[in-house]
């Protein structure tokens, strides 16, 4: 093959560690920094035979997410915008193990099981992340792509989703939008501009919100957004990146996880504030109360208030959508409770991981994904865009259903539905509380979090746990469900499931109950469990309190 002596040369500058195996998981590589140079490459030339394959542009994305400076990442983004399907992670995983002297003879197999055509044209999209590896980890991947004659754009530093967005423009002949970052700002804001002429008497200080950039990429990005939004939203952006580290004690997962606010921002009673993470494709929203206690509104919270306002739009306008709210085991018990039984709308809960929830929600005319942790978007089908389009256009309509009709065009144009997004969440989210006059209190207010913990337990192999009815119940190791089934009767609206984790060699552990000491007490007495039932390692795990 021509391109194989190139491939060849090349490769010989991005060697790979003799020995070195890495595993294309639910986020793609994943690892230190230093271990990543030949992977970047070999992701190039996948990503161009993946090309070729599809006949479509293909993206590659250089990041780490919420992980520390020191490590880097990478994920391949499909022809829509979606993640990579399955057999491909297995042709990933396959190239970036195969050894120096092996990568043609894996390559060749890839080429030979999918009857790919070399003389195709193959186009990949190249975006990162501000880490200080990115710069050359992005060059080995634009290297991978040149050695097997592939044409690329570089896009330099955008967030995971603008290059997501970026992909499915170019995709759709720019039915999507334009595939520049100017064009998504554009969409967007003037999306996000539309919408918030429907709140009426909205105060500067209503305008106002409080961002923590996780000393990201986010931030870079929504600085250079905000001329578009032409003072509709007054942004006080911190953790910009000018001084602190990235997602150090910042960012949407520390919030998340730590339950408490980013060091670095100033946070003024009732006023709403958010985090995105270090690729800015999640965000949290939180808030302290008059007596400084804090509250946190996660991707539950996000999912509730989105489907609400959808729906309530759809009776308005008089249109019949089907709505869903697809969720994962993590989501908190009382959310579900409230979107079942008295928003009357559709959940689903699907395997932890977003190619899941995406795919779960494609599945209806209005697909609402959230996990908790604040990574989410809304899909709407073909047929919904469409119906929308048609209502928003009808000039015999009385007014009620053309305000509705056209708040739900400009909504699905300030949504990014290749993926979650934190700066298009963030619009929607700001551009709904505006229209309905709610403060982020009486958001907060729409129902209450159940109490949880989640913990992690180390086993000797975290295989031996295996999983039914997305991750709610445990088939394997005998004996476990059963025991986790007699310790939530010990606690009133208890829950608790276990699975392992698909970033950490760790069993997670979830708990919630009617109190926050119901809940620790549960979620340790399982974690008992699964390291007598499952092989756990090092000391028993030790009581909360
Ligand atoms: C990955 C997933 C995220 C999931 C997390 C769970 C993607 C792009 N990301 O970061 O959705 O919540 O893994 O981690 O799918 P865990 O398996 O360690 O709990
Ligand atoms: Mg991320």
């Amino acid at each position: 093959m021509p391109q194989f002596k190139e491939v060849s040369k090349q490769s010989g500058l991005h060697p790979k560690p003799a020995g070195l195996v890495l595993q294309y998981g639910t986020a793609g590589f994943r690892t230190n920094a230093k271990q990543l140079d030949h992977i970047m490459f070999r992701m190039g030339l996948l990503a161009t035979l993946r090309s070729k394959k599809t006949k479509a542009t293909i993206g590659v994305m250089v990041t780490a997410s919420h992980n520390p400076e020191e490590d880097n990442g990478v994920k391949l983004v499909d022809p829509m915008g979606e993640m990579v399907t399955p057999t491909w992670e297995g042709y990933a995983t396959q190239l970036a193990n195969a050894e120096q002297e092996d990568l043609l003879a894996a390559l060749q197999d890839i080429i030979k099981k999918e009857a790919i055509n070399m003389s195709q044209e193959a186009n990949v999209f190249v975006g990162k992340d501000t880490r200080s590896s990115s710069a050359s980890l992005s060059q080995a991947v634009l290297d991978g792509v040149s050695a097997l004659g592939g044409h690329s754009k570089d896009y330099g530093l955008v967030t995971t989703p603008q290059l997501h967005y970026m992909v499915c423009c170019q995709n759709t002949q720019c039915k999507y939008g334009e595939a520049t970052v100017e064009g998504y700002y554009k969409k967007l804001c003037q999306a996000f501009i539309q919408l918030t002429k429907n709140a009426s008497n909205c105060t500067d200080d209503q305008k106002h919100l409080t961002v923590d950039g996780a000393n990201g990429i986010g931030a870079l990005k929504v600085r250079e957004m905000e001329s578009h939004l032409k003072r509709e939203l007054h942004i006080s952006l911190f953790n910009d990146g000018s001084k602190g580290k990235l997602n150090h004690q910042c960012g949407a997962d520390f919030v998340k996880v730590q339950q408490k606010p980013p060091t670095g921002i100033k946070m003024n009673p009732g006023e709403r504030c958010c985090s995105f993470d270090g690729d800015a494709d999640r965000i949290v929203y939180y808030y302290a109360d008059s007596e400084g206690q804090f509250h946190l509104l996660d991707g539950d919270k996000i999912a509730t208030l989105i489907s609400t306002f959808l729906k309530e739009l759809l009776t308005q306008a008089g249109l019949d959508l089907e709505i869903a709210v697809v969720q994962t085991a993590y989501a908190n018990g009382s959310s579900t409770n409230y979107l079942e039984d008295t928003m009357k709308v559709i959940v689903r809960c699907t395997k932890t991981g977003v190619k899941h929830l995406h795919h779960a929600a494609q599945e209806f005319d209005i697909g609402v994904y959230f996990e908790a942790n604040g990574h989410g978007t809304v899909l709407f089908s073909k047929a919904a865009e469409e119906k929308i389009q048609r209502l928003a256009e009808n000039s015999s309509i009385n007014d009620e259903r053309k305000r509705a009709a056209l708040l739900l065009q400009n909504t699905v144009n300030v949504i990014n539905q290749t993926v979650g997004d934190a700066i298009s969440d963030m619009l929607l989210i700001e551009a709904i509380l505006a229209i309905k006059g709610m403060t982020i209190q009486q958001w907060d207010a729409i129902y209450s979090d159940l109490p949880n913990r989640q913990l992690k337990v180390k086993v000797s192999d975290r295989r031996v746990i295996d999983t039914t009815d997305a991750e709610r119940r445990a088939v394997s190791p005998a004996g476990l469900q059963e025991a986790i089934d007699s310790l939530v009767k010990n606690y009133r609206e208890a829950r608790s499931f276990v699975r392992p984790s698909g970033t950490e060699d760790v069993v997670r552990v979830y708990a919630e109950a009617e109190t926050q000491e119901s809940a620790d007490a549960l979620a340790h007495d399982v974690s008992l469990a699964v390291y007598r039932l499952a092989g756990g390692v090092g000391g028993e795990p030790k009581p909360l309190h």
